[in-house]
């Protein structure tokens, strides 16, 4: 069929060049949005998500959107405020006037992340567990699902908000052992939540088909969500490098890890 036209924010990030690479190859044509420039891409949108005229030209005609951009670290409060809390406002906003139906953002295991981690042999984490955000950063994130609920319930405009865990080429710590989301996996779960038949709000753990989960990946899979990645093969070498975290330390007891004790910070 005719490709769907998607707005791609965050197009020039660590997972927006990702995508780019990837979602193509499931029939969707992209239209992409960053604040930092794209080399090689003349067509893109070079704006902030504080420029509401910008957002307005963006997602007008698109079918829907898949919303990554942001600051991804930890930063000073004013500065969230402004990308990652009024940005994803204007986004919503600049949405919903247009009649764009539904919206796939990025929200974070830092929303989560004072959540304690079960034991391998006890429950996942339950996407319903109380929001214990671990930074301003996974604030922004609880702030971003809690606004896509509004947009559903009043407003009747659908999102997956899809709690990532760690995406990147490949996992580079014990902890991403558990929350790896391979890129071709973001791929698949991006592409289900965009084609899923109904979805209201729906939040979702972003991951592969770890061996080593310890969240609940069965609202995912709901959505027709198959992964087909697992991050095991990673484990003897990570291991042997960094030896398995011990109780006591953030990233053997919490879920959000070193973001609960010494957060990275965004450098710009
Ligand atoms: P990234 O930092 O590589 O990319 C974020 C992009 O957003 C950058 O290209 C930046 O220029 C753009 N951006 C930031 N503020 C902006 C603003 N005010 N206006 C316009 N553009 C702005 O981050 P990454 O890793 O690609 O993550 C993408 C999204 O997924 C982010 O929202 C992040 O919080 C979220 N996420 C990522 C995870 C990961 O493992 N990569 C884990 C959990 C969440
Ligand atoms: C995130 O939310 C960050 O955006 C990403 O850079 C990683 O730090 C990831 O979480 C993680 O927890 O590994």
């Amino acid at each position: 069929g005719t490709p769907r036209t998607l707005l791609l924010t965050g197009a020039a990030g660590g997972m927006g060049t990702l995508m780019r690479g990837l979602l193509p190859a499931y029939g969707y044509s992209l239209r992409l949005f960053d604040a930092t420039p794209i080399e090689g891409e003349p067509h893109a949108v070079t704006a902030d998500l504080g420029d509401k005229h910008a957002l307005r030209e963006a997602v007008a005609g698109v079918d829907a959107i898949v919303h990554l951009a942001g600051i991804s670290l930890e930063a000073p409060f004013e500065k969230i405020l402004r990308s990652n809390i009024e940005g994803t406002y204007n986004l919503y906003e600049a949405a919903r006037e247009a009649g764009v139906r539904r919206i796939v953002q990025a929200s974070s295991n830092h929303a989560v992340g004072f959540t304690p981690l079960p034991g391998p042999d006890g429950p996942p984490v339950p996407v319903e567990t109380p929001h214990r955000p671990d930074t301003f950063y996974g604030l922004s994130k609880a702030f971003a699902e809690d606004l896509a609920q509004l947009y559903w319930d009043r407003d009747g405009l659908e999102t997956v908000s899809v709690r990532i865990g760690s995406c990147f080429m490949e996992p580079t710590s014990v902890r991403m052992l558990s929350l790896w989301l391979s890129p071709g996996d973001a791929a698949r779960l991006f592409d289900a939540a965009l084609t899923a038949p109904s979805v209201g709000h729906a939040v979702v753990y972003g991951s592969s088909a770890n061996t080593r989960l310890r969240w609940d990946l069965s609202s995912a899979r709901a959505l027709g969500y198959a992964p087909q990645d697992d991050s095991e093969q990673y484990a003897d070498k990570l291991l042997a490098e960094h030896g398995e975290p011990q109780p006591g330390e953030a990233e053997h007891d919490l879920l959000g890890g070193a973001f609960c004790v010494d957060p990275p910070q965004w450098p710009y």
